[in-house]
């Protein structure tokens, strides 16, 4: 448990590590530790210092070089670090080799994301979910623990005591544990199928994006309902579907869990639900933060994620969000009111020196993005800036699609 408050101690100290290589240079990193940073903050930890090395190919036995290793060590003994937490996997041997060398809780990304779902998962549907994940991340976590605490007790740590036999039934406990999780998960599943079929025969629409763009945010102001909306990463664990009617066209709408960079794969797969109503859904509906410096990022990772569950191709709108927010001369966005040739002639290094500025809505409009992303709406669900061009436009896509599937049918 990451969070000491919780139990009334003061919060944990947290430094971060990234390494640079050919896949992540120096400015992806920082946003990748920009994200890991918000990320232990949601936990319930505080960052206290980034560590970056270039490095082209992981150290076997500790992950960082050696060296960086040792610098690492000095700034925690000095400085009250009480977590270590790694951008990248790490596997379970590095983990506790760091752990022995640093002699303090090791996390790496994965495992920083199960810490976070577990806090917030509030039905038992979602906690049982996040249970498994658990345990699937914990059991190759559990081999060879034996001699990592007979060292640190200064024992010799040879094979076979009683200790050995000791992990060999707790992951004979854990396995049966996954055993049982997976089985309930099956009923479950099998429940939520039941309850998706009962819904008839209205179309159904799906809000997904990357976490903290808005979604839950537009779900409360187009179904008028109350779902958990917050300035933290993963506010929403559970879906939640609404029935929203526009000028007389009913429709369904479900809110669900936001993706990031490197989603734990075990919490892909125990969120099957989650996964099958968009699976279901006729409509996405993908919302993106475009005030984010790395929007273009979190969007290819959406539609990364969407095309490994095999929902790729479904018909998507995109909804820009969050347009009240976004300034020039930020990072990406700079480019989105300067056509290519401006960019090949280099002008747009004029604006880092401009005072950021707002960009209006009309600017957006005629913006290579809004040719590129087609269907798109620009909105901002915070001053509700453009909400009547979204509704319109959700109202039309409705519409045509309820005739063309039950032509002899209409409700309204
Ligand atoms: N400035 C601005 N902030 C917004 C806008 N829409 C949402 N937000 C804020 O963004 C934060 C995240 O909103 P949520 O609706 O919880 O985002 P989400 O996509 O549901 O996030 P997860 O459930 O964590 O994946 C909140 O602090 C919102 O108030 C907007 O249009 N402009
Ligand atoms: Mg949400």
């Amino acid at each position: 448990m990451i969070q000491g408050k919780r139990e009334g101690s003061s919060m944990k100290r947290a430094i971060m590590v990234g390494i640079i290589n050919q896949k992540q240079d120096e400015v992806k990193i920082k946003e990748f530790m920009d994200e890991l940073a918000f990320l232990a903050e949601t936990a319930g930890a505080i960052p206290v210092k980034r560590f970056t090395q270039q490095l082209s190919r992981p150290d076997s036995g500790t992950f960082i070089g050696k060296g960086k290793a040792e610098e690492i060590k000095l700034f925690v003994d000095a400085n009250k670090i009480d977590l270590i937490i790694f951008d990248d996997e790490i596997s379970p041997s590095q983990q506790r080799n760091l752990e022995n060398l640093f002699e303090k809780k090791v996390l790496d990304r994965t495992g920083l994301i199960l810490e976070i779902f577990a806090q917030r998962a509030k039905t038992s549907y979602a906690k049982t979910q996040v249970e498994l994940a658990q345990y699937e991340y914990l059991y190759p976590r559990l081999m060879g623990m034996w001699t990592h605490l007979e060292r640190q007790r200064g024992g010799t740590g040879t094979r076979g005591g009683a200790g050995e036999k000791e992990i060999e039934t707790d992951r004979r406990i854990v396995r049966k544990k996954i055993h049982l999780l997976k089985e309930k998960l099956v009923e479950i599943d099998r429940q939520m199928a039941t309850q998706r079929r009962n819904r008839g025969e209205m179309i159904r629409v799906a809000l997904v994006g990357y976490t903290n763009v808005g979604k839950s945010t537009l779900m409360n102001l187009l179904a008028k309902s109350d779902v958990f909306a917050e300035n933290k990463l993963f506010a929403t664990l559970d879906t939640t579907v609404r029935k929203v009617v526009i000028d007389r066209v009913p429709f369904l709408l479900s809110d669900t869990v936001g993706f990031i960079r490197k989603l734990p794969h075990q919490l892909v797969d125990s969120f099957k639900s989650t996964l099958d109503e968009l699976r279901e859904a006729d409509i996405l509906l993908h919302v993106v933060d475009i005030s984010h410096p790395g929007f273009e990022d979190q969007m290819k990772e959406v539609k990364r994620t969407l095309h490994e569950i095999g929902v790729g191709d479904k018909l998507i709108i995109t909804v820009f969000n969050k347009i009240d927010a976004v300034r020039t001369g930020e990072h990406e966005i700079h480019r989105i009111l300067k056509n290519e040739n401006e960019i090949l002639r280099g002008d747009e290094t004029t604006d880092d020196v401009e005072e950021p500025k707002p960009i209006s809505l009309d600017d957006l409009k005629k913006s290579w993005i809004a040719k590129l992303f087609e269907p798109c709406v620009f909105i901002s669900a915070f001053t509700k800036e453009n909400m009547s061009e979204l509704k319109q436009l959700l109202f039309d896509t409705v519409k045509s699609m309820h005739i063309e599937r039950y032509p002899h049918q209409l409700p309204f």
